[in-house]
């Protein structure tokens, strides 16, 4: 029986406040409510979210909903929204008509804000939803840190360009804003476990010393059916939903990460991000099924390609190097006409890779390469290789407005690697914007 919908009411208030990241160790973060991450926002499908957002922070925010299908006016970006100055408030209504992890992070001055804990999930649960025998949400992050815990800024040219062609990546490494925290549970007992790369630019490559896990979900919620792996990628903005259990009484292992090369100057490395110690054996309720649903394919494989992005990185004198879209930066793109179906190429004409995100509407990969996927998936996120083809298929619904693609490697994103669009309602006329480009402090 579906239960009513209904209107749910946060109020997330953002300021800089102390946050102790391990005992002892404090640092001065930026973020929502006192608290790192911020709230998990929780709902189920259908029902609708007001968010007030109050900005205590010294300068202005806005707040992106990352992953919902909301009109564009909500969807917190400086294309369609004044930022919220200090100590002003603006109300985020929207529905939340999918099921599925998300979350919600500022989208002003990310290269600063996201880095201080300017994030928090959402959470929107259905009755069609797997039963397991608890739900946890793991925010990954990691922080650049000196020795005196303060975020550190690179001042020389070098670091400098490091930190623009890398992505910001520090040694401090969280899970839900606390350093190898312990997670408990019970043995016998499956748990659904909701990873969000929430990170600027460090690359996930989840591995639980062996143990293999089933993979349940992703951006757009459930996929068809469960996929039993013993590592599992996760790039910045990407959610991965896991069943993880039943592990054996008295237990114990690592969530880490097994270094993932993306071509970049520093190498990296595996790496402990929490300890899970499993206690004594409890029943357990969980029931995986081996089906979840059916995921329509948008469009056939050899669909006509529509738009083609080319992701490029080329030398500047002034910053190192430049991110591109089409050989330009924080480009201004074509609109697309509602209820038109858009089939893209995405096209990474460098040597790293860049996870692609496109605001406000899910995408089906046809294929990489010229191959279709292993599997079938609603992304909002996709990683994308060096010297890789990606086609994808998505469909503007009726939500016209301003909206955009990038990488969601912050700084790629910061340095020009980003494009504006209309969708556009064809019943009416089109007025196109003067360019405008995203501001950077
Ligand atoms: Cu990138």
């Amino acid at each position: 029986m579906k239960n009513q919908s209904k209107e749910i009411v946060y109020n997330l208030e953002t300021s800089v406040f102390n946050w102790e990241i391990a005992p002892g160790k404090t640092i001065e973060a930026w973020g929502f409510n006192n608290q790192l991450p911020g709230p998990i926002l929780q709902a189920n499908a259908g029902d609708t979210l007001v968010v007030r957002v109050t900005n205590n922070l010294p300068e202005a925010t806005t707040v992106h909903w990352h992953g919902i299908c909301l009109p564009a006016g909500m969807d917190g970006t400086d294309a369609m929204q004044k930022p919220i100055e200090p100590g002003e408030m603006f109300e985020y209504r929207f529905e939340v008509p999918q099921s599925g992890t998300f979350w919600y992070h500022s989208h002003t001055n990310e290269t600063v804000q996201m880095e201080r804990g300017m994030y928090g999930a959402i959470v929107v649960n259905s009755e069609f939803d797997p039963v397991t025998d608890n739900d946890r949400v793991f925010m990954i992050d990691d922080m650049k840190l000196d020795e005196q815990n303060n975020f550190t800024t690179p001042k020389w040219y070098v670091p400098r360009v490091v930190e623009r062609h890398d992505g910001r990546e520090g040694d401090t490494l969280l899970i839900n804003g606390k350093e190898n925290p312990v997670i408990n549970m019970h043995a016998g007992q499956t748990e659904r476990w909701r990873f969000i790369n929430s990170s600027s630019a460090r690359y996930f490559l989840l591995h639980m010393e062996g143990r293999p896990f089933r993979v349940i979900g992703t951006d757009g919620g459930l996929l068809e059916k469960p996929r039993t792996v013993t590592e599992l990628l996760i790039t910045p903005g990407e959610r991965m939903d896991i069943a993880a259990g039943p592990f054996n009484e008295d237990e114990s292992f690592a969530i880490e990460s097994l270094p993932y090369n993306r071509v970049t100057f520093l190498k990296a490395q595996r790496q402990t991000f929490a300890t899970v110690i499993v206690g004594a054996a409890k029943q357990s309720n969980a029931f995986i099924p081996g089906v979840f649903r059916t995921i329509k394919p948008l469009a056939a494989q050899d669909a006509e390609i529509n738009r083609t992005i080319k992701l490029s990185v080329g030398p500047s004198l002034k910053n190192g190097m430049n991110f591109k879209v089409n050989n330009d930066m924080h480009v201004n793109d074509q609109p697309v006409k509602v209820g038109e179906l858009q089939v893209w190429e995405i096209n990474n004409a460098s040597l790293m890779d860049h996870p692609f995100h496109l605001h406000g509407f899910f995408f089906q990969v046809l294929e990489v390469n010229g191959k279709a996927p292993e599997y079938m998936a609603w992304k909002d996120t996709f990683n994308i290789t060096p010297r890789t083809k990606v086609k994808i298929a998505w469909m503007p619904d009726n939500r016209p407005g301003t909206w955009m693609y990038h990488c969601h490697i912050i700084e790629h994103h910061a340095a020009g690697m980003m494009g504006h669009f209309d969708v556009i309602d064809d019943s009416k006329p089109y007025v196109s914007k003067p360019a405008h480009h995203m501001h950077h402090h």
